[in-house]
């Protein structure tokens, strides 16, 4: 395919980038980063990751890809101040395709990005797959300090069985429950569900989408500790990261 061959290129020209998108307490302070992948097509424009992870995913590019991606954020995180963590999105082909506890291992060795200050991102759709390797693969991984939250939560196949085996830190309920909350009891209904599920896994609840303050209040009232969204800011390049956290101290 043509995206493919043109995909190809941009990863050798280094038309991708990488924009971030802090994550909050709720109570205000912010805790990381979700680094979220932007393509700069000289022709095209801006070229959104809905549109190219998909093609990449469908042939073996998603592999150097997503490589780029683990070592950019971690190289980029290890210039931000201390406490402050960087979220990274994985594909489920990564997992298939890779050792992804040896990628990590040494996104981190290289980088010298501490661990803890790593958190991953996987999808209802690596946690289908029920594979007894995916699962020691995480908990090596989480062994090393490093983080897993579960991605768009809600909008899967996965069931709470699922969330009782899977070696998790955080689940991050997904952004149509959030815009819907204003106008639907029974997107309410579902975060104060997932809401109580999480604090007996003992699992930490991020929401994402939050636009608005109302949405923001919602959310505090269903129990949910971390937030992200526009309502805080737009997604900048890490060299606006010290700015950003000036801004929302
Ligand atoms: O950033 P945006 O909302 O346009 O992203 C669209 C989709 O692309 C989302 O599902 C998001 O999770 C995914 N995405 C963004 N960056 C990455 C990345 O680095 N790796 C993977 N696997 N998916 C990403
Ligand atoms: O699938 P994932 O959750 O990784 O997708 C993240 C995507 O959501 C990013 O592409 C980002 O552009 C988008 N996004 C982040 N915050 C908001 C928001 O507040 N509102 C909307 N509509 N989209 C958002
Ligand atoms: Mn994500
Ligand atoms: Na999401």
């Amino acid at each position: 395919r043509d995206m493919e061959a043109e995909l190809r290129v941009a990863l050798a020209r280094e038309e991708l980038e990488l924009f971030y998108q802090p994550q909050m307490a709720i109570d205000g302070g912010v805790l990381g980063f979700e680094a979220l992948v932007r393509w700069w097509h000289p022709e095209r424009g801006l070229v959104s990751p809905a549109e190219f992870i998909p093609v990449a995913e469908d042939c073996d590019l998603i592999l150097p890809l997503g490589e780029w991606v683990l070592r950019t954020a971690c190289a980029e995180a290890a210039a931000w101040p201390e406490p402050v963590r960087v979220g990274v999105n994985l594909s489920a082909a990564q997992f298939a395709g890779r050792d992804m506890y040896a990628s990590v291992a040494a996104a981190l060795r290289y980088s010298g990005l501490p661990a803890e200050r790593l958190e991953l991102e996987i999808t209802e759709a690596i946690v289908l797959k029920d594979s007894q390797e995916v699962v020691s693969t995480l908990r090596r991984i989480r062994a090393l300090g490093v983080r897993v939250a579960l991605d768009d939560f809600g909008t899967g196949y996965s069931s709470i069985a699922y969330l009782r085996s899977f070696p998790l830190d955080k689940i991050k309920i997904d952004r149509s429950f959030v815009r819907d909350l204003a106008h639907s009891d029974s997107a309410a209904a579902i975060v104060r569900a997932i809401s109580t599920l999480g604090a007996t896994l003992g699992l930490t609840l991020n929401a994402e989408g939050v636009e608005t303050e109302a949405q923001l209040e919602q959310l505090r009232q269903l129990g949910c500790s971390e937030v992200q969204g526009f309502l805080f800011s737009a997604l900048r390049p890490s060299r606006d990261v010290p700015m950003m956290l000036r801004e929302l101290a």
